[in-house]
């Protein structure tokens, strides 16, 4: 329906024909029609009821378009949408719908995280079933995510918890398997000998179990590991490719991987009676120190320790300090203000470079999970070495001089980390640093007892755990307890529901419906699996998630993959981030995908604060979206978190902006009601400040800078309200702020169209009209740049010298002279020769 047609013939068509009428009808439309006020209430939901009805935001599978694929990280549904979602969730909202208007067929999904263990500590807790508990709560977060309106395609949810997502998860798990990336291992765990359960790191409290109040034990248990590492480089080098992350997480990821170039080196151990025992590697990035190692040390974790045990005079001294390191967390053992704890074991090793005789230790600092869990001490030029060699009065041997200073040991009272020139090294003094550790690496790889070395910080992933609430691994194990992999044909392992919550033991050891199956003497796995292997591959889940004969579409993966434009938060940097990563390379490797990465552009949307601080339960500062929406409606919330703040920097909550965002949707809406008020007067003026908006909120929202998009339709609707405007101008400004405020402007369109605005098209703009008549052009003074200035084009040059040689900026470098030069490229640079 048309706003104007239906105006023109209304006032001039009634009161001809039924003169009596007029004023009583006509007058009372007008009333109702002009003065309806601003209140979303009266048709968000008429709306969202449309758009579903009408499948509006349904992806096609034509491929006429170009595919975008939009995804945001999909919440673990704990009930209730916070702030931060409401952010994510509105961001990636915008994209999907202005990629929709400029003709991309957008994929654009979402699910829920929904495994883990508030669900079962809920169960424990208020005796909840955790299906029930969880499905709840997904079923509120779906409304609350329906109230903002946002564009989902809904054929495409999921939920990592119900057995039609998870099976898959379990088949990911066989073909992993099956390419040896899955292997099992001993690990550490959390033992609540009251509660006899295996407790999370959150479920610790102050070295207490949650529930029993006891003191929590380390014990040490088989568990299934992702071989992840297999893929450190690549994961290290690919970062390289990923030029829509931002360079923070590239950072963050390079980090945690943590590459270090090295070499390993072999030491012959004996025992106290001089029988060698065998040969212990230690990794190193230092081997240019190698002449100045003073002892060697082991982790209280490693195997050698048994042998060491086993012939000790006194075993339990030994198994004594071992276990008094254990209590220790491994970030108090790297610490490097701590004490450095160490047990002489009475072995020796020799050193290959000189065969110099040296103690063995073992060391709290040394972890057994980087490199060989083995190191060399150099006390003169490692920190750790040098304070445990001062508690243990070892000897000191300096080997790389500082090639600045001619200061000798006992000049300082730490050890010196830097690179040098070697001394007392033998054959090798005089070397650099770096010349020596090529030297002394060929000269041990020669005598066939050392080697190059890359080592990476980044662990295998523990993936079992001893919870109900998660995929169970599936594995069985025969009578002499072996693991063997369940057939595919027998997936899914279902979780059982036969279990009890009290928080003791692993519901999965009780259930009987669980280890009941066809081979007698056989016994299920009871672990599960970290609910971080659920996210790994979920996005490509969505695009087939109701197909119950595949993980996911070969055909669909290739139309949609990678990812286009992910959004979340910067906490997912390294675990999700590089899980996920992983996933897509290793499935690659097993043949089902093509693509190197999922992921080809990344946003790390800023936090929202209240006064300061993160919003957040704990601190009792949270604002309900619910509230918001309820006040003023969808648009106003969407656009408050829009207008806020540019997407990566954190958004201060304020009433006041939120009012403010209610009061723009609310000028539009009143322009909209009576244009005929507007009459265009300037249409010169109108026109190019709609080209410009075009031209402005299309560059900027493709780049996510939605705040300054927001203002450039801010100047528009001010044009209007100061120059008038035509049905035609209304329009496009509807259009451009349809992926912003959804609900009002498809209000407002219906007064052109019946078709719904969301499926409009774009519109574009005249660059002809959008040129404007200023230039920014840059002022140098003896070729480099002093200051800028916005001038009216093709300005003559006398009349912009004078201007330019009376600046703030530029009269300090004329030093009192007149130039000696000028050069001059008329709109774009103006050059001063002093
Ligand atoms: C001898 C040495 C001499 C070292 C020296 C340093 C300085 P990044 O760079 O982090 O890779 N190291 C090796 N394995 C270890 C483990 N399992 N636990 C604790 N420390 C370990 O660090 C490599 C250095 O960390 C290695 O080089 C080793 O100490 C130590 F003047 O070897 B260095």
């Amino acid at each position: 329906m048309n706003l104007y047609r239906y105006l023109v013939p209304r006032y001039l068509v009634f009161p001809l024909l039924f003169p009596p009428l007029f004023f009583s009808v006509s007058f009372l439309c007008d009333t109702i029609q002009l003065m309806s006020e601003f209140c979303p209430k009266d048709f968000e939901e008429r709306w969202r009821q449309r758009w579903k009805k009408d499948a509006v935001y349904t992806r096609s599978f034509s491929d006429d378009k170009i595919p975008y694929y939009v995804l945001e990280m999909f919440p673990y549904p704990s009930g209730k949408l916070h702030m931060g979602h409401v952010r994510n969730y509105t961001l990636g909202d915008t994209l999907a719908r202005f990629k929709r208007m400029t003709g991309h067929n957008v994929l654009y999904p979402i699910g829920f995280d929904s495994f883990g263990l508030p669900a079962e500590n809920a169960a424990i807790k208020h005796g909840v079933n955790p299906k029930s508990w969880t499905l709840d709560n997904v079923d509120t977060m779906k409304q609350q995510l329906q109230l903002l309106g946002l564009s989902y395609d809904w054929n495409c949810e999921l939920a990592t918890c119900k057995d039609d997502y998870y099976r898959w998860n379990q088949w990911i798990f066989l073909q992993f398997y099956k390419k040896g990336l899955v292997y099992r291992k001993k690990a550490y765990v959390n033992w609540d000998p009251v509660d006899q359960t295996v407790l999370a790191n959150e479920q610790v409290i102050d070295g207490k179990g949650w529930r029993s109040g006891a003191v929590v034990e380390k014990k040490e248990i088989a568990q299934w590991y992702f071989k992840i590492t297999d893929y450190a480089e690549e994961l290290l080098n690919d970062l390289d490719t990923l030029d829509g992350w931002p360079d923070r997480v590239k950072q963050m990821q390079r980090h945690w991987i943590g590459k270090s170039v090295g070499s390993e080196i072999d030491f012959e151990v004996f025992d106290g009676s001089g029988k060698y025992v065998e040969t212990l590697t230690v990794f190193t990035t230092r081997i240019d120190t190698l002449y100045g190692a003073s002892y060697v040390c082991i982790a209280p974790e490693h195997p050698l320790t048994a042998a060491i045990k086993s012939v000790h005079v006194s075993p339990t001294s030994v198994q004594g300090f071992i276990d008094q390191c254990l209590e220790q967390s491994q970030a108090d053992r790297s610490d490097n203000d701590k004490v450095k704890l160490g047990f002489e074991t009475g072995y020796k090793v020799i050193n290959p470079i000189n065969n110099e005789k040296l103690p063995l230790f073992i060391a709290n600092y040394v972890l057994m999970d980087y490199g060989t869990g083995a190191v060399m001490a150099v006390p003169c030029h490692d920190q750790r070495d040098f304070a445990f060699a001062t508690q243990h009065s070892l000897p000191l041997k300096l080997v790389i001089q500082d090639p600045l200073s001619s200061l000798t040991l006992s000049d300082f009272p730490h050890a010196y980390c830097e690179d040098g020139l070697l001394c007392n090294s033998g054959p090798h003094s005089g070397l650099d640093s770096k010349t020596a550790r090529k030297a002394i690496t060929d000269t041990l790889i020669s005598q066939k007892k050392g080697r190059f070395k890359a080592q990476y910080r980044l662990r295998d992933w523990l993936i079992s755990r001893q919870r109900y609430w998660g995929t169970p691994i599936p594995i069985v194990y025969d009578e002499a307890g072996e693991p063997h992999a369940v057939d595919e044909s027998e997936l899914p392992v279902l979780l059982p529901e036969d279990v009890t919550f009290d928080g003791k033991g692993n519901p999965l050891e009780q259930s009987d419906t669980f280890h009941q199956f066809p081979q007698p003497g056989y016994r299920r796995e009871t672990d599960t699996m970290d609910t971080f292997v659920d996210s790994s591959w979920y996005f490509l889940r969505y695009l087939s998630a109701k197909d119950d004969t595949q993980a996911f579409d070969p055909a669909l993966i290739k139309q949609f993959l990678p990812v286009d434009q992910y959004i979340g938060g910067v906490e997912h940097a390294c675990l999700h981030l590089l899980y996920a990563r992983f996933f897509t390379k290793a499935l690659r490797d097993c043949g089902y995908l093509e693509i190197n990465e999922p992921f080809t552009r990344l946003l790390t949307q800023g936090m929202v604060l209240k006064d300061g601080a993160k919003m957040s339960k704990s601190l009792g500062n949270t604002v309900d979206p619910s509230y918001i929406i309820d006040r003023y409606g969808a648009d106003t919330a969407r656009l408050f978190i829009l207008f806020g703040a540019p997407v990566d920097r954190d958004l201060e909550w304020s009433d006041k902006a939120v009012e403010g965002s209610f009061r723009f949707l609310k000028r539009i809406w009143a322009l909209c009601q009576s244009p005929e008020k507007y009459p265009l007067s300037s249409p010169d003026i109108v026109l190019r400040a709609r080209h410009v908006c075009i031209k402005k909120v299309s560059h900027d929202i493709a780049r996510f800078q939605y705040n300054t998009a927001i203002s450039h339709l801010m100047t528009l609707v001010n044009t209007f309200y100061h120059h008038g405007c035509s049905e035609d101008d209304l329009r496009i400004l509807l259009l451009l702020l349809a992926p912003f405020a959804p609900f009002m402007t498809e209000e407002l369109w219906q007064q052109f169209e019946s078709t719904s605005i969301h499926q409009a098209a774009w519109p574009t703009f005249d660059p002809a009209l959008c040129e404007t008549d200023e230039v920014t052009i840059v002022i140098q003074v003896n070729g480099k740049v002093r200051d800028k200035m916005t001038i009216a084009k093709n300005q003559e040059r006398d009349s912009l010298e004078k201007v330019i040689l009376s600046r703030d900026k530029i009269i300090p470098y004329l030093r009192d002279k007149s130039p000696k030069k000028i050069i001059y490229v008329p709109n774009k640079l103006f050059n001063l020769v002093i």
